[in-house]
């Protein structure tokens, strides 16, 4: 294992990535040229890039080339975008702050944020289907049905269609985590399988706990997120704080309590780590960035 610490290592995947992204969106220049602007505004110069960072962190069990975690890295957080610039606009959250800059919609305008979204929704698939992320062309087709699984209704949408229906609802536990398992967790459970999936293969029980790592990290990432809601202010997040009891939205806080939605998280964060402490010392960046992601101020 490399002798990087901690955070040199978060801050050289968070450029590489960077660089990835840059020459993986159209150029700004080519037509049509407000929408390639766009969507690299949407995607570009910001954000804790948590996707990716999962990504790499879960090729280091498999021992895959950081050339194919950038390809995944990339499509998983074009989506990821993609998904913050609708879940902006009037029709859904109605926000104009993201990343510490107007949201897309605020601007440019709503058709340009809507086209934004597509866009780079199939930008995404593109990405990863454009080159080797697999020594086994099968396996490549099978990453990219999960990563479509996880984006679409069965996943993040369907996870987001009952976020909107939920507003103004009392859920219940089960409820509200069968909601997140969906709307944030399958993206992060995603970044992990996948990540996983572009070195050697492992065994179904090493790759079945490996998902319940993931699933075990969307949720707690979620709960940090809500309670970061209540508790930090817009300028630390980039994004309007307090939204969530604004829109009478239920949440581990609302559920819970701060307190014990935070042990919660803690709980979840040290199953993770009992869970990645059977693959040795290759499980060593996705444990700090599991405890990362539950002590995170922003
Ligand atoms: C519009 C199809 C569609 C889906 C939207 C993920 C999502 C579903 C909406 C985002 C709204 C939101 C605040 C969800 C809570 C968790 C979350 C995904 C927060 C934002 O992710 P971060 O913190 O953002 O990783 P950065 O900006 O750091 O990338």
């Amino acid at each position: 294992m490399t002798a990087a610490t901690f955070s040199q290592w978060m801050g050289d995947i968070q450029q590489r990535t960077e660089s990835a992204l840059d020459q993986a969106l159209p150029d700004a220049e080519i037509v049509p040229a407000r929408l390639h602007e766009a969507m690299r505004y949407a995607v570009l110069g910001g954000g804790k890039r948590v996707r990716p960072l999962l990504v790499h962190a879960a090729g280091q069990l498999t021992g895959a080339a950081p050339e194919r975690l950038d390809r995944v890295a990339c499509a998983i957080e074009m989506i990821h975008a993609y998904s913050l610039v609708h879940d902006d606009m009037p029709c859904m959250d109605d926000d104009v702050l993201r990343r510490g800059k107007p949201t897309v919609h605020v601007q440019y305008d709503d058709a340009t944020a809507l086209l934004v979204g597509d866009a780079l929704q199939t930008q995404a698939f593109q990405h990863i289907a454009d080159a080797a992320v697999s020594d086994d062309p099968q396996r490549q087709i099978a990453m990219i049905r999960q990563l479509a699984q996880a984006t679409g209704s069965r996943g993040m949408c369907g996870g987001q269609a009952i976020d909107l229906a939920s507003v103004g609802l009392q859920l219940s536990l089960a409820e509200l985590e069968f909601m997140h398992i969906h709307k944030t967790g399958a993206l992060i459970r995603a970044s992990i399988n996948l990540g996983v999936q572009c070195g050697r293969l492992l065994d179904d029980d090493e790759m079945a706990s490996l998902d319940h790592v993931g699933k075990v990290i969307g949720l707690l990432f979620q709960i940090v997120d809500d309670i970061l809601d209540t508790e930090a202010d817009t300028a630390t997040l980039g994004k309007t704080a307090g939204k969530d009891a604004a829109n009478d939205k239920p949440t581990y806080v609302s559920l819970l309590g701060v307190t014990r939605a935070r042990e919660l998280a803690e709980e979840m964060c040290q199953d993770a780590l009992d869970r990645l402490a059977a693959f040795g010392e290759s499980s060593q960046r996705l444990a700090e960035l599991t405890r990362f992601i539950v002590r995170r101020q922003f």
